[in-house]
């Protein structure tokens, strides 16, 4: 018999238990047995309805599980990356500090391939901070350093190719030493990437950096005498542990760089241009002539270890370039003008010093003095112009560094 559990309207048992919760609905006539059957059936629909409220509360609380673990899991991610750009903004702040709040926030690991890779990804970061965090002098940074050289797929690119690669994924610091440990680290992965190419690591090295000043020759503004290739050829004569590069292989670095030039990450002005074409002063001077006495009033710039007059500020050409190379410079007396120093070659008064200048036809000629002697305007200027001049012609490791390895990759020789 089959009973509707909301249809029962009497009972006629008064005995019946399931009269107790449900009398209205209990037919009077049923047997003591319907009506046990009556009541287990009661009992089953309450514990039904029971069950299904449990199950109910069970969805309940894992749909509200699942919604706070979504917005959990939400608020960590945005928590993260929070931090994670927090850590950017201190690392182009300061590197060493923001890999280190990345780190302590467990947002970066601690070892040198996962920095190495942050800063190879370079996401957000600016190319001048890695720059400095990869020239730093500390061992472990030295050891991320070639974990990002690593990171560099040099195979069959030829120099002038990798180099771009290379200049674009950071800035190279103005720094000499800076520079020296990333060209080397440079020069080693190319050679470890391309073997056989180059006769040893010096020699990518050297001719890494010719290209780099053929760049800057060939496309500053500010350089008049444009190399040629056959001078750029004549230049690297030798850089292979005594022996020549292949001129087929400078013939085609050289198109490279003069059909298009490196593209520098720029951000502070601080970059390869600059550090070779940067003033470290300039002004206006008095200048004595070589043979004839006269005194000039030129305008006077002291870069890239030279000294360069013009005759008005808005000159392109200049008159004269002194190369500051092996010369030295003293105060002296001059009868006729006040504050005046000289630039003289020590230990050889009657050498005339290596310059070069314009005569007035326009011709570029050899110059004629034993010694330099200027006037500045002022004493104080005079010991400023002193001060930069001894500080370029004493302190310039860079060219100092590059030449030694030159000379060692010319003096080697070939077995
Ligand atoms: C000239 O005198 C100028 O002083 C030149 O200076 C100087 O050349 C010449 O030296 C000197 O003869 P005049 O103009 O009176 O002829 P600038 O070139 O700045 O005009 P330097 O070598 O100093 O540039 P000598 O050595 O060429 O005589």
């Amino acid at each position: 018999m089959f009973l509707s559990l909301g249809s029962w309207s009497d009972t006629k048992a008064s005995n019946c238990p399931a009269r107790d919760s449900d009398a209205s609905h209990v037919p009077s006539d049923l047997t003591p047995e319907e009506c046990q059957e009556l009541e287990n059936i009661r009992r089953r629909k309450q514990e039904l309805l029971a069950d299904i409220q449990r199950l109910k509360d069970e969805i309940a609380e894992v749909t509200n599980e699942i919604e706070n673990l979504g917005s959990t899991e939400e608020r960590k991610t945005m928590q993260r990356n929070k931090q994670v750009a927090m850590g950017r903004k201190k690392f182009n702040m300061d590197p060493k500090k923001g890999i280190q709040f990345l780190i302590e926030n467990d947002l970066l690991k601690n070892t040198r391939d996962d920095i190495a890779q942050f800063l190879y990804k370079g996401e957000g970061l600016n190319k001048t901070a890695i720059g400095d965090y990869l020239g730093e002098r500390d061992d472990f940074n030295i050891q991320v350093l070639h974990s990002f050289v690593e990171l560099h797929e040099f195979t069959d690119l030829n120099l002038v190719q990798a180099l771009r690669q290379f200049l674009w994924s950071f800035r190279l610091p103005g720094e000499a030493q800076k520079i020296d440990r990333m060209m080397e680290a440079f020069a080693q992965r190319y050679c470890q990437c391309n073997p056989g190419v180059f006769q040893s690591t010096d020699t990518c090295y050297v001719l890494s950096f010719a290209i780099i000043m053929l760049n800057t020759s060939l496309h500053n503004p500010n350089v008049k005498d444009k190399p040629g290739v056959e001078r750029f050829i004549a230049m690297n004569r030798g850089i292979n542990d005594g022996g020549d590069l292949p001129e087929e292989l400078l013939r085609n670095l050289y198109e490279s760089i003069k059909n298009e030039p490196f593209k520098i990450p720029e951000d502070d002005g601080n970059d390869l241009t600059h550090t070779f074409f940067n003033p470290d002063r300039e002004g206006w001077l008095l200048k004595l002539g070589g043979r004839v006495k006269t005194w000039k009033r030129r305008w006077f710039i002291l870069t890239d270890n030279c000294l360069y007059y013009f005759e008005y500020t808005t000159d392109k050409e200049p008159r004269g370039i002194i190369p500051l190379e092996n010369l030295s410079i003293r105060e002296v007396e001059d009868s006729k003008k006040p504050n005046c120093f000289e630039l003289y070659i020590p230990d050889n008064k009657d050498q005339v010093i290596k310059a070069c200048k314009t005569e007035a036809d326009g011709r570029v000629v050899e110059g004629n003095h034993t010694v330099y002697r200027i006037s500045a305007p002022t004493p104080e200027e005079k010991e400023e112009w002193i001060k930069c001049i001894k500080a370029a012609i004493s302190r310039d490791p860079f060219y100092e560094m590059l030449a030694a390895r030159k000379k060692k990759v010319s003096s080697t020789k070939r077995h």
